[in-house]
Parts: C-alpha cells; structure tokens; sequence
C-alpha cells in the first residue's frame, strides 16, 4: 500500500476476519428531552454540534439543524474534513471551518472525547452533541440527535417551525412511524452503510457481496420512488391512484420526512464520492436512476422551498466530501469530476 502525503486514520482496523467492514455502536447515549427532571432539558445556547462537512452521518445533524431553523439556538463547530493520526482535526488554514474549538482551545476533537470521559477507549466521531453547562457529550450518535433536533427545542423556535404545528405531523409524524422505522433499517444496512462496506472491504469477496447488495437495494428505492410502488401507497392507503406526479416529490409522497433526510446525505454523495473512491460503480444516479436522480435534485435545488428550506443544498459543502472521500480511500488524490457536482433542476424537469 503506498503512502500519500497525508498521515491519517484509517479504516483498516475495523473489520472482520473475512474482511468485511463493521461499523461499531456509538458510546454516548443520552437524550435532551423536555420532560420534567430530564438530565439534559432543552435551553438555548447550552449545547454544541460538533462535526466536519464530509461525513454523511454528520450532514444529517447539520441538516436537521438548519431545517428547523435551530442556527441561533445550538451553537456549531466545525471541524477539518482530513484526519489526523488520532482522528478528527481543526485546521487554521482551511476556509469554512473553526481554526480551533472555540469552547476549550482544543486542536483534535480527541480532547473533546477525554474531557467527558477520561478512560473512553472508543473511536472519537463525528457528529457530537456536547452540553456546555454538564461539560460532557450528551450524544454521538446521529440518528438520536437527530430526533432529538425534530421535537426538544420547538419551544425555541416560532410557530409554524414546530413540529406539532405542521399540517402533515413533521419530520417523523406517528401515522408513518412504522414505515418510516422499517425502511431505515434496510436503508441503513444496504445502502448508507453499504457504500462504506463496499468501500471499505478488505477482500474480494467483501467487495463483490457487497457491491452487489449495495446496488440491489438502489434499483429497490429507484422502484419505491416510482409511482404506484411503495410506500406512497401504503401512506395514502385506497387514494393511492389519485397520487399524482407533482404531490410525489418526496419519500413518503407530499411531505418531507426523516426518510428523506437519512437517504440525502449517502445519495448526494454518491457520484462525487462513493463511485469513484469506493468502487461503488455498477451505476450512476444521475444517468441510471432517474427517479432518484429526480427526488435528489429537488431537495438540493429546493423544489418544495416550505418543505425543504434551502437547508439540503446550504449544508452540502462539495469541497469537503470530495476532499475528505480522497483521504478516507488512502488514495489522497481528490477527482475532478463528474462535473457539475450536481446536476441542474432543468435536467429533471418535463
Ligand atoms: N453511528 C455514528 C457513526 C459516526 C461515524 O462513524 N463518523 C465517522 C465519520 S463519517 C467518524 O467520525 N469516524 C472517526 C473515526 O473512525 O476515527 C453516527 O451515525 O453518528
């Protein structure tokens, strides 16, 4: 394996005997809630975003975080996208991100880690939700945050941002609950972690299994996002023939959910990262899944502008991915293309 200029952390120490990649359990766990005597209520500028601008997993907090309009409410910092031999970095030089955490001084999100917990013996992750005032991660774990962001700080925020004053019931309304937690465990197993166990596997047979499982499961939600399959039609129950094209922008038809969220950031990344850096290149999204090419593009060009408030597009930062997959891969040489990153709105359109 030849060296690159970059002396970083790799992946290459978490996988199985047969070389396939495990992603290993978040440590920190805990929850804001605004239940009376909770450990960690919900206030207004007591708890921090950590992250980078490169990890998808990270890009979902952020995104959740400018879809309801919580900027002025959870402070952010951000880090470098290129690691350092002991993990995540701040970087002086690098434009867009914070030269050193703003909070402690800190020059490696490692200190982070240690100041919560001196004796952690995990990986230092991003993103962080940390607590200002207990002076401790409350989460690393970003499906929680997330869920957390939807609910906890509405009462932060003015009306028509909360949650329970939007007309279809919000990001993860209790009538599409089920389905929505159904299509996260396949969405996560094959398709945002199985580009990472396709990128990351360390033999032939973990790439080949994997990459193959990787794009059943695409031409799966290409069909789920095509009209009269999926589950619009479940969502909609007896109307389902009355959906038309145009109430069909999103996962579960005319609104946004959390299923957009967790699929965006994977599919956004897919052509300018994941294709070429993790061979994941049996297809395209923007030549061979038209459906998904279609929803994608109206989330980043902002089709439905009261769903999706600029917040997909502000929080994908192109630079960041493209640079930070060229590390990830150990290949440290970022691609040019495809060109453009994403395609116009116009390419989609009727
Ligand atoms: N389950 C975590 C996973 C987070 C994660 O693996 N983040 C990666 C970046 S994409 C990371 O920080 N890796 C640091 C390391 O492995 O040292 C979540 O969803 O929040």
């Amino acid at each position: 394996m030849g060296s690159t200029d970059h002396d970083h952390r790799d992946y290459s120490d978490i996988k199985d005997s047969s070389g396939k990649f495990r992603r290993p359990d978040a440590a920190f766990r805990n929850w804001i809630s605004r239940e009376e005597g909770a450990e960690f209520p919900p206030a207004k500028d007591r708890y921090v975003l950590y992250l980078n601008l490169g990890c998808p997993w990270a890009h979902r907090a952020n995104l959740v975080r400018s879809l309801k309009g919580l900027e002025d409410v959870i402070q952010m910092v951000v880090m470098d996208y290129v690691m350092g031999p002991e993990g995540w970095v701040y970087n002086p030089e690098r434009s867009g991100t914070d030269p050193k955490d703003p909070l402690y001084g800190f020059t490696k999100h490692k200190e982070l880690y240690m100041k919560a917990d001196p004796n952690y013996a995990g990986r230092y992750t991003v993103p962080v939700l940390w607590d200002k005032q207990k002076e401790t991660i409350v989460s690393n774990e970003s499906s929680e945050i997330i869920r957390m962001l939807y609910t906890e700080f509405d009462e932060f925020l003015p009306e028509k941002l909360r949650e329970s004053n939007k007309p279809n019931g919000g990001l993860l309304p209790s009538k599409l609950r089920q389905q929505i937690e159904e299509q996260n465990e396949w969405v996560y197993n094959t398709i945002n972690n199985g580009v990472y166990k396709t990128g990351f596997a360390a033999s032939q047979s973990a790439y080949d299994e994997n990459v193959k499982i990787l794009f059943e499961n695409l031409d799966r939600m290409e069909r789920v996002l095509g009209e009269g399959e999926g589950p619009v039609r479940h969502a909609l129950g007896s109307n389902h023939r009355h959906v038309t094209k145009q109430a069909h922008q999103f996962i579960f038809g005319a609104q946004l959910s959390e299923a957009d969220i967790r699929l965006y950031t994977t599919i956004i990344r897919f052509d300018v990262g994941y294709h070429t850096l993790f061979r994941c290149n049996l297809k395209m999204i923007r030549h061979d899944y038209p459906n998904l090419h279609k929803w994608l593009l109206n989330l980043y060009w902002d089709g439905v502008p009261e769903e999706s408030r600029g917040a997909f597009r502000s929080t994908t930062h192109f630079r960041d991915i493209k640079g930070g997959y060229a590390l990830a891969s150990r290949i440290g040489i970022v691609p040019m293309g495809p060109l453009p990153n994403v395609m116009p709105l116009e390419s989609v359109q009727e």
